[in-house]
C-alpha cells in the first residue's frame, strides 16, 4: 500500500508526473482481498448505490468484473465515490486501485497525469438539456443562456469551445458537486444543463418533473469513457484492459451468464481460449486461466452489462447505438485472445 505513495512523492519532487513504476497493484489487491474502485458519487446506470447500499451500473460492473477475475467474487470490491475534481488525485495517490467513473479519455489526461486509460466501456458525447418551456429546438438557439455545469470535467471545456465556435454568449453556473448542479437546474437557476448525453438521461429522471425537460439534438464532443489506472504497473494495466476486452469478446462469441458453463464444452477455438479450456492466457496477467469465465459467470458479457444497466428496458432506455459491437455497426471492438 505505502509502496505506491513514495514513488509519487519522489516523482513530484523530480518534477515528473506521478509514477509508481514498481507498484504491484495486483499483489496489494490480492493481499487485502478486494479491489478499491473509484466511482461516481451517484449516477444511475453508471454507478449508484441502491436503497440497500448495493452499487450497480455499467462502471460498477467493470469493477465487479475485475474482482470476479481475481477472486471469483464480484462482491470483492469497495467503492470510493469521487467528484470530477477529486478523481485523478485519488488514483495517483493510491487511494483507489482503479478509476471507473464516466471518465473521458483525452490526450492531456493520458499523457500528463501519470495515468493510463485501459479502454472504452461507453462511447458518449456531450449534450444539452433544457426546459421545454424555453421553446428552443437546437443548441444553436442558446445564445445568452445560463448554463449549469460541473467543474473539473471535459464538459466545462467543450462548453466554452462550442459557444465560442458558434459566436454565442453564455453565463456559466459552475458547481463541484453533482447534487448542487442538479438542484440548481431543478430550481431554475440556469436555463440549460450540459454534460455527457448518458448523464443527461440519468439526471432528467431525478428532476422534480422529468417530462418538463428535453435533450437537444446536438452532440458537441467525443467522450470515450473508460477505466483508468496508474502508469508504471503494466501487469495491472493489462489485467484491467483485458477484463474489458473479455466482456466484449464474450458478447461477440455469444458467451453469456446463462451459457458460460455449457460453452466450456464448445469446439470453437476462440471460445476455448476465452474460457481457459485452451492456453494459459490468464497466467499471463497473473490470474487463473478461467479468469474470463469467472467474469462472464458473475457479471456477464458486455451486451448483458449494457442492457441491464442502461439499455432499452431500463429507466434510462439508451439504445446500443455506437456502443454496439463492431460486427453490428458499432464501435465496440476487442482484439482477439490468442
Ligand atoms: N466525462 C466527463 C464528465 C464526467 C462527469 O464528472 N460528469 C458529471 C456530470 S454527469 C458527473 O458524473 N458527476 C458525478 C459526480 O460528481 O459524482 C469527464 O470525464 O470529465
Amino acid at each position: 500500500m505505502t509502496n505506491k505513495i513514495l514513488p509519487i512523492v519522489f516523482g513530484a519532487a523530480l518534477g515528473v508526473a506521478a509514477t509508481a513504476a514498481s507498484a504491484a497493484t495486483l499483489d496489494d489487491v490480492k493481499a487485502k482481498g478486494f479491489v478499491q474502485c473509484g466511482s461516481n458519487t451517484g449516477l444511475a446506470g453508471f454507478a449508484a448505490p441502491d436503497d440497500k447500499g448495493e452499487w450497480t451500473g455499467i462502471d460498477v460492473d467493470v469493477c465487479r468484473a475485475i474482482a470476479a477475475a481475481i477472486f471469483d467474487d464480484p462482491k470483492a470490491v469497495k467503492f470510493t465515490p469521487l467528484t470530477a475534481k477529486e478523481r485523478f488525485t485519488a488514483l495517483q495517490t493510491g487511494e483507489v486501485d482503479v478509476l471507473v467513473r464516466n471518465t473521458t479519455w483525452t490526450m492531456s489526461r493520458d499523457t500528463t497525469l501519470g495515468l493510463n486509460f485501459a479502454g472504452v466501456n461507453y462511447y458518449d458525447g456531450q449534450g444539452f438539456m433544457v426546459r421545454k418551456s424555453l421553446d428552443v429546438t437546437s443548441a444553436l438557439e442558446l445564445s445568452g443562456a445560463s448554463v449549469c455545469v460541473q467543474t473539473g470535467t471535459t464538459t466545462e471545456l467543450n462548453l466554452t469551445d462550442y459557444f465560442k465556435a458558434n459566436g454565442m454568449d453564455y453565463k456559466p453556473v459552475v458547481f463541484e458537486k453533482l447534487e448542487e448542479v442538479n438542484a440548481a437546474y431543478d430550481a431554475n437557476r440556469c436555463d440549460v444543463y450540459t454534460t455527457d448525453a448518458s448523464g443527461l438521461y440519468s439526471i432528467r429522471l431525478q428532476l422534480t418533473n422529468p417530462g418538463d425537460h428535453m435533450v437537444l439534438p446536438e452532440i458537441i464532443s467525443k467522450e470515450p469513457l473508460g477505466p483508468v489506472v496508474r502508469q508504471g504497473d503494466d501487469q495491472w494495466f493489462n489485467l484491467v484492459r483485458w477484463t474489458l476486452f473479455a466482456m466484449i469478446n464474450a458478447e461477440e462469441m455469444g458467451v453469456t451468464m446463462a451459457n458460460v458453463e455449457e460453452m466450456k464444452g464448445s469446439d470453437n477455438p476462440n471460445v476455448k481460449r476465452l474460457l481457459g479450456v485452451d492456453g494459459k492466457f490468464g497466467e499471463a496477467i497473473g490470474l487463473s486461466n478461467d479468469w474470463a469465465a469467472r467474469i462472464i459467470k458473475h457479471v456477464g458479457n458486455y451486451g448483458e452489462v449494457f442492457d441491464r444497466n442502461v439499455g432499452p428496458n431500463t429507466p434510462l432506455g439508451i439504445a446500443r447505438g455506437v456502443n454496439a459491437l463492431w460486427s453490428k455497426g458499432g464501435l465496440q471492438y476487442a482484439p482477439p485472445i490468442r
